[in-house]
């Protein structure tokens, strides 16, 4: 009775087979690495409880056998040694990291080496999204993948150090300005999941999770295809928001006035601006495309130099684009 009970209990800590492996820890296996990964976790979770329990139970029963009472004032003289037991444990404690170096280190050499074939998706993190750029140039806020391929990612940082973490896939690495590294999955199911920073990277740490979306193999193609050309099918306002939208400006810039990181874009085009040095510039055509190429050129007054350069990271088309959104911004037309 009490034996089900607990082996239940352990079952549902480990993996709950209905739901397609997700546990208590993690959501369901999502990629192909997954399940070694998960293997791995719950042998070496598995291995501490079983000390945890042997080594807690052993110590108490001894505290009670061995404690101190009328006619046993001293302790009697301990063994001095047993070369079986040590040999026991010595070799039990070999076989048991042996083992987990084996698997673990096979794994890490898997996780570690793309597949020639895979498809390559550069990532940048930056304070506080993260942005991916298609082999055709398109840059999307979201993370969109085929299902059933190799996917490989080339990542770097635009600021601080930041970790890239989708828990259903199984993978988590280091994303480190003035350096690239790499991780790549495959993803099985069609299907949207979290990603998450993993790294402590200043206050909007949080906002930093995004989705990616796993389409069917067969519609991704088409998917980039159709995205890539949004300007095209938008007028420039529209395309503004957009681009406002996934490359990030919303997380520091509002557009209803009120302030965040960043000043708001709410009547700001036209508007005089005083710069931290004091001096006073009026917002116009020029000096938003600075604003966004080289944001510490000018910097307001009241903020902090954080924001991030879109340097070789922005075509033309986007900024032309944000330039008509901020202008349409004015409290007249289009938006509130
Ligand atoms: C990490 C936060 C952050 C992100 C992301 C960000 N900005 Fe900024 N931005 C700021 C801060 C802070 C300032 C004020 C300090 C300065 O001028 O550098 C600013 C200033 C500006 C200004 C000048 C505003 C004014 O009132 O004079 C413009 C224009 C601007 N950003 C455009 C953009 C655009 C367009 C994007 C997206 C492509 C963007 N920013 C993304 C934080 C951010
Ligand atoms: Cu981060």
């Amino acid at each position: 009775m009490i034996l089900t009970g607990l082996f239940d209990l352990t079952t549902r800590l480990v993996r709950m087979p209905e739901d397609g492996g997700a546990t208590v820890w993690m959501p369901p296996q999502s990629s192909t690495i997954a399940g070694e990964v998960d293997w791995l976790f719950n042998f070496i979770l598995g291995i501490s409880v079983v000390f945890f329990v042997l080594i807690v139970v052993v110590m108490m029963v001894f505290v009670v056998k061995y404690r101190r009472r009328e006619g046993r004032e001293t302790a009697s003289p301990s063994a001095s040694n047993s070369v079986f037991l040590e040999m026991a444990w010595m070799a039990i404690s070999i076989v048991v990291v042996v083992i987990i170096f084996f698997f673990g280190f096979k794994s890490y050499l898997n996780i570690s080496t793309p597949p020639a074939n895979a498809y390559e998706i550069q990532v940048a993190g930056q304070k506080w999204d993260w942005s991916f750029t298609y082999p055709n140039g398109y840059v999307d806020q979201d993370l969109h993948v085929p299902a059933d391929r190799p996917v490989e990612l080339v990542m770097t940082s635009v600021d601080v150090i930041h970790s890239f973490y989708v828990p259903a896939f199984r993978v988590k690495k280091d994303v480190v300005p003035g350096r690239y590294t790499n991780v790549w999955f495959e993803a099985t199911k069609p299907g949207e999941y979290n990603i998450f920073c993993a790294e402590y990277c200043g206050t909007g740490h949080s906002d930093s999770s995004t989705m990616v979306i796993v389409h069917p193999s067969g519609e991704f193609g088409p998917w980039l295809e159709k995205a890539s050309n949004f300007l095209l099918t938008m007028t420039p306002e529209e395309g503004g928001r957009k681009v406002y939208e996934i490359r990030g400006c919303q997380q520091c810039h509002s557009v209803d006035g009120s302030p965040r990181t960043g000043p708001t874009f709410f009547k700001v085009f036209g508007k005089e601006e005083t710069l931290a040095d004091g001096s006073i510039i009026t917002v116009d055509e020029d000096y938003i495309r600075e604003s966004v190429l080289e944001p510490n050129a000018k910097v307001v007054a009241g903020f902090e130099p954080v924001m991030p350069t879109y340097q070789g990271r922005m075509k033309d088309d986007q900024i032309e684009a944000l330039i008509a959104y901020i202008k349409s911004l004015d409290g007249k037309t289009g938006e509130e």
